[in-house]
This record gives structure tokens, sequence and C-alpha cells, in this order.
């Protein structure tokens, strides 16, 4: 072999190589340039976390073309299946039909929304997401999990979907598939509408708030010392002289029972449902206000604006009391479809022990009458409470552990944790902090089930977050409590305590930060929280 053909051999296998390298680079490059676009869906900020995600390679995107299929073309699967057309209208701009899943519906670009028998969906709630490159697949037993897991699909779009006006970008959904389902069955959240009046629009926005994070109760503090909100028929006064003022002596104000109705029907459509509550015997000076006959002396005391405590009660001597108390439950039980009635029994600081016990076992007699199931304040374990009462603890882990030996379900509020009307810090332009400063991490940072260690998961119904009202005065001031802590309880009622750490909590929390802009939240910034601007 002579030197020319060694160098062209040589030189033939340096360019194989160099090729080889060459090729390997490029498929690298493109490879990790493709995975840069694509989005990782179990590296997607979702509140609260689901159970399980596995994830797919490439992306799934919505466009124009994209139709909403209905594996039943009922009208609950309709009204599940528009909502989320109608959700999803406003920023991409898009108008996507409803059509019912048939062979000629199956070319790709779609999202189907079906019911399932499956074992693996026995709760109501649960539900599978399946996003693959040509399909979004939502599955489950009801249409209400379906709902759950529309929440979802939601916060895997750019949060630039939140927009009321058409953002000109990619619907981008990461592939992969989630299965979940929630840990209590009542994750829920209360307004105080008696300290302050919020109108019914104000309501609504709320229940989006509550809906967003998948919580599923609503509990209206309907009555308390300074108004009374809800229409009464056969006791017109109590709105006209009760609701007429609130706290500061501005103008307050009521729900006719056709708003009632109305806020209720909005809660049903995002399945939520509406607890109502009458607090008695105390917080009742705006019915005592109303009506002479209630007082013991038949003299009404006048309207109440400030914000102590524990100074009024009914009359529990007199019949007429349980007269107006059996008229009050009968009107507001016949437009509450929801199964509970919320009848206070807290701080009654102003009514005998034995009257207090009295009457709460009289009231939760008339419940009974009504088809309703009772939930109290932890104080009405004092009384007889039957089996199955609603005890929601709040302030005493005493009357809490009392109230699970009288076989009582717990329902969690620890007011040092949960209530979200108390200020952040000392700095907090808003809220009380009688209970405790509840910072971000706090909110976060504890277990219904090991919280009062004599009372565990299977005593509890679940969680609630109260906002009290005393110093929030509009929606704006609402989102202020509200945001971020709501959706820290929303997954502490949702997600396993497994998989919940403050530490990977806090940064996803940080990455809802453009998303909360984008929704116009009055939110508070903590500092606590990475937030990512
Ligand atoms: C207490 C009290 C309410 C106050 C609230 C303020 C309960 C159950 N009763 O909670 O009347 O508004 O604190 O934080």
């Amino acid at each position: 072999m002579d030197n020319k053909n060694l160098n062209k051999k040589q030189f033939l296998i340096r360019n194989t190589i160099i090729a080889i390298f060459g090729l390997a680079l490029f498929l690298t490059l493109a490879f990790s340039s493709r995975n840069f676009n694509e989005k990782d869906m179990s590296k997607e900020s979702l509140i609260p976390i689901p159970i399980q995600i596995e994830n797919y390679e490439g992306n799934f995107t919505i466009t124009p073309e994209t139709v909403i299929l209905i594996s039943e073309d009922e009208e609950e699967m309709r009204s599940v299946a528009s909502y989320l057309s109608e959700f999803l209208s406003p920023a991409t701009g898009f108008e996507l039909p409803v059509k019912q899943n048939s062979e000629e519906n199956k070319n790709s670009g779609n999202i189907l929304l079906s019911l399932s028998e499956n074992s693996q969906f026995q709760k109501p709630e649960a539900y599978t997401l399946e996003v693959t490159v040509e399909n979004v697949h939502l599955q489950a037993s009801t249409p209400e999990g379906l709902f759950r897991g529309i929440q979802t699909l939601r916060q895997l779009l750019p949060p630039e979907i939140e927009s009321d006006k058409v953002q000109n970008i990619e619907w981008n959904v990461s592939s992969g598939k989630i299965e979940d389902h929630p840990q209590y069955s009542y994750r829920g959240a209360m307004l105080d509408v008696s300290r302050h009046f919020f109108s019914v629009n104000e309501v609504k926005q709320y229940i989006d708030f509550l809906a967003a994070y998948k919580m599923n109760k609503l509990h209206l503090h309907l009555s308390d010392d300074q108004g009374w909100r809800i229409e009464i028929k056969k006791w017109p006064k109590l709105t006209s002289i009760g609701g007429s003022r609130e706290v500061g002596d501005t103008e307050g104000g009521f729900y006719t029972q056709e708003d009632y109705k109305e806020i209720v029907a909005y809660a049903q459509k995002h399945y939520i449902t509406v607890i109502p509550e009458i607090d008695m015997p105390g917080h009742t000076n705006a019915a005592l206000a109303s009506y002479p006959q209630l007082n013991c002396d038949d003299n009404a005391p006048e309207l109440y604006t400030g914000i102590e405590v524990g100074f009024s009660s009914l009359c529990v001597n007199k019949e007429i009391t349980y007269e107006f108390i059996d008229d009050v439950i009968s009107e507001i039980a016949a437009i509450t479809p929801g199964p509970y009635f919320h009848i206070g029994g807290d701080e009654s600081h102003a009514t005998s022990k034995e009257d207090y016990n009295y009457f709460i076992n009289r009231v939760q007699k008339i419940v009974k009458k009504y088809d309703k199931e009772i939930i109290g304040w932890d104080e009405i374990q004092t009384a007889d409470i039957e089996e199955g009462v609603v005890a929601q603890f709040w302030h005493s882990e005493e009357n809490a552990i009392a109230a699970k030996k009288k076989k009582a379900k717990i329902l969690m509020s620890p007011s040092k944790r949960a209530y979200m009307d108390m200020q952040y810090d000392s700095l907090s332009p808003l809220g009380l902090h009688w209970a405790a400063y509840i910072e971000v991490d706090s909110a976060y940072n504890w277990n219904p089930a090991t919280l009062v260690p004599e009372i565990a998961k299977e005593d509890i119904v679940g969680i609630e977050a109260p906002l009290w009202t005393e110093t929030i005065k509009d929606i704006e001031d609402v989102e202020y409590m509200v945001f971020p802590r709501l959706p820290g309880y929303a997954e502490i009622g949702w997600s396993p305590d497994s998989l919940r750490d403050w530490g990977e909590y806090k940064v996803r929390l940080g990455e809802q930060y453009k998303r909360f802009k984008i929704m116009n939240l009055n939110f508070y910034e903590s500092p606590r929280v990475p937030w990512e601007k």
C-alpha cells in the first residue's frame, strides 16, 4: 500500500468520524430544543397537587377546530362541556362547539369528556385526565368529577387563559396522565355577609375562587348582631330593619329569596353546596332589634354596628322564639337543595348554660323536621347533640374532643390556622389578630388529621376556611385576605398529606404570580413566597 492510498483511507475514516459526531450533535441539539419547547406535565404548578402524574412526550394544542365531545348527550354533560367552552372562549377567541362523541368525530384535536363506570372512580369527584399529542380525554363517574378535572386542565394551560381579552398565543397543554381524587369530602370556605354585606355578584366571584381550586362547599354566615341578610317572608322586618345597616353604620343590604336562589344555582353549576347559617341564640341583635317580641322584656334594642361579640340572646323561654325559628328554618330549607343547615351556636355568653342546652336541643329537632343535617360551632357539643351532627372546630379543642365522643363529625376550622380574617402579620392593613397572625406558610403547614391528637382522619368531614368580615368591606378586601391562603386550604382538603410540603408548595404557589395578575386579583405578595414575576 503506498502513501497516497493510506492517506486516502485515513481521510475517509476521519470524515466518517466527523460525520457521525456531527449527526450525533445535531440529534442531541434537535432533541433538546424540542424538549425545551415542550412542557413536562409533572413539572406543572398544579394546586391542589394531584395524586399521580405520568409524563408523555409532546404537547396537545387547542385550536379553533377543536371540538368538545361528550360521551352522553344529556343535560348535565352538556352543561359541564359548555362551562369548559365558555371558560376557554374569552382568551382564545375560539367558540368551541359541544357535540356528542361519534365515529365521525374521532379525528384528532378534540377534547373528550366521558363518564365511566370504572372502579377507580368510586369517589364522585375522582377523575382521570389523559393528554396526548392527538387528544384530551377527561373521565370520571359523575359530571362533578369532570368539573373538578376541568380545573386541572385549566391550570395546565398558559396563565393567559385567565384573561378576558383574546391573547394571540399557542394554547399548549403538556401531555401525560393524571389520576386524582380528594382526601376529604367537605372542602369549603365561609363568607360572613352580615358584618359587611356582599352583593350577589360579589358572592359569585367568591364562588369562582372556590371552584378554581376544587373546593365544594360555600358556607354563608347570613345573620349576626350587625345584620340579617336573608328575606324571611313571614318576618319582613328582619331585613327591612335588621338588614338596613352594617359595621361602621354604613348602608347594609340583604338577599331576597330570589337572590339567594340565584346564588345557590350559580354554586350548583360549579358543583358547590351552599350551607346557610342563621346564628343563634347569641349573635342575634339584628333580629332582636327588628321584633320586640323576641326579647324577654319586649323591648327592641338599637341596631348594632360595632364589632364586639357575645352580648345578645334570643329569649330562650318564650314560645314565640321557637315559632320564629321554625318559620326561618322552614323558609330557608325550602330554597336550599344542599343537605346542611348551620345553626351557629357560638359565643352565647348572654345565655345561661342551662338555657343554651335547652335551646340547642329544641332547635336541633326543628332542623330535623325540615330534613336538614345540623352543623354548629364547636360549643354546640354541650347540648344533647345527635350522632352525625357536624361540630365545627374553631376555638376549643376540649369541645371538639367532647363532640367526637358524642359521635359528632368534626369540621376543621382552627382559628389559629384557618381563619382568613386573621392578619398575615402585624403590618397587614386588614384583618384581626386575636387568634394569631397567619402567614401563608402557617396557613398551609398543618394537617387536619393530626392537629388535635385525639381527633383522627376518620372523625373529620373536612376543612373550612372562614372569612369573617368585621374589617373586610368589598371584594378587593376579600381577595387580599383570601389570596394566597385559599389555594393552600384547598390543597389541605384535596391532596394526601404525604404529597404536601411547604418548601415545594411555595414554589408552585410562586408560579401562580402571572395567573393571579391576569385574574386581576388584589393578592397579598407574601415575602415568604418566591414569586415568579
Ligand atoms: C369568632 C366569632 C365571630 C367573629 C370571629 C372573628 C366565631 C365562631 N365566632 O369565630 O363572631 O367574627 O371570631 O375572627
